[in-house]
C-alpha cells in the first residue's frame, strides 16, 4: 500500500536530521521509497513564537501494517530525541502519516487521513512537488485541488529550497 509520511523539524539541524531520518525510514523493513519531495522553509502555523520549520514529504511503498509504521516513525522520532513539550511547539523531528491507500480510521492513535492535513500548506505544497493527482479517500479531494485553494499568505509561508531530502 501507498504510504505519505510527512517530516518537520525547527530545532537542532533541521535539514541534516530530517535527511537522516529519510534514509532510516528508506532502511526500515517493507519500506520501499517511491518519491521524496525537495525541502521546504515553512512559516510555523498554531504557535507562531518559534523558528521557521523544515518541512518535506515522501510517498513509500509499505507492507506494514499502519501502526506497525507509526511505531517505527515514533521510534525514529525517539532517536532524535523528540521532546513533547508545547502542543504545536518546537521540535527535533516530526513524523507524520498523512495516508495510508484508501483507509480511512477514526482511531485515535492513527487517524486516517491526518485530520489536518488537507488544510496545511506546509504539507499539501510539497506534496503537490511528487503526488499531485493523490486523491483523499475520505474527502475526495485531489492534493493539487487543495492547492489551488489555500490563501496567498498560506502559500508564501512555504517557500522551495534548493536541496532535496533524498538524493535521486
Ligand atoms: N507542525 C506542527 C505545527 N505547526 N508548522 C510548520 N510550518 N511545519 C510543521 O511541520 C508544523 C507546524 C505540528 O506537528
Ligand atoms: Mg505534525
Ligand atoms: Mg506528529
Amino acid at each position: 500500500m501507498q504510504v505519505i509520511i510527512a517530516l518537520g523539524a525547527n530545532l537542532g539541524n533541521p535539514q541534516e536530521t530530517l535527511r537522516a531520518a529519510a534514509l532510516d525510514i528508506a532502511a526500515l523493513k517493507g519500506i520501499s521509497v517511491l518519491a521524496a519531495s525537495s525541502l521546504y522553509c515553512t512559516t510555523p502555523v498554531g504557535y507562531a513564537a518559534q523558528d521557521d520549520f523544515i518541512n518535506a514529504v515522501m510517498a513509500v511503498e509499505s507492507s506494514l501494517e499502519p501502526l506497525e509504521l507509526l511505531q517505527q516513525l515514533a521510534a525514529l522520532e525517539q532517536k532524535y530525541k523528540r521532546v513533547r513539550t508545547i502542543k504545536n511547539g518546537p521540535r527535533t523531528l516530526d513524523l507524520d502519516v498523512i495516508t495510508c491507500g484508501d483507509i480511512i480510521s477514526a482511531d485515535p492513535v492513527l487517524t486516517l487521513p491526518h485530520p489536518r492535513a488537507q488544510e496545511r500548506a506546509f504539507v499539501l505544497v510539497p506534496l503537490a512537488e511528487i503526488t499531485p493527482d493523490l486523491i483523499f479517500p475520505d474527502t475526495k479531494r485531489s492534493v493539487q485541488s487543495l492547492v489551488a485553494e489555500l490563501s496567498a499568505a498560506d502559500v508564501a509561508g512555504v517557500r522551495l529550497m534548493n536541496a532535496k531530502l533524498m538524493a535521486p
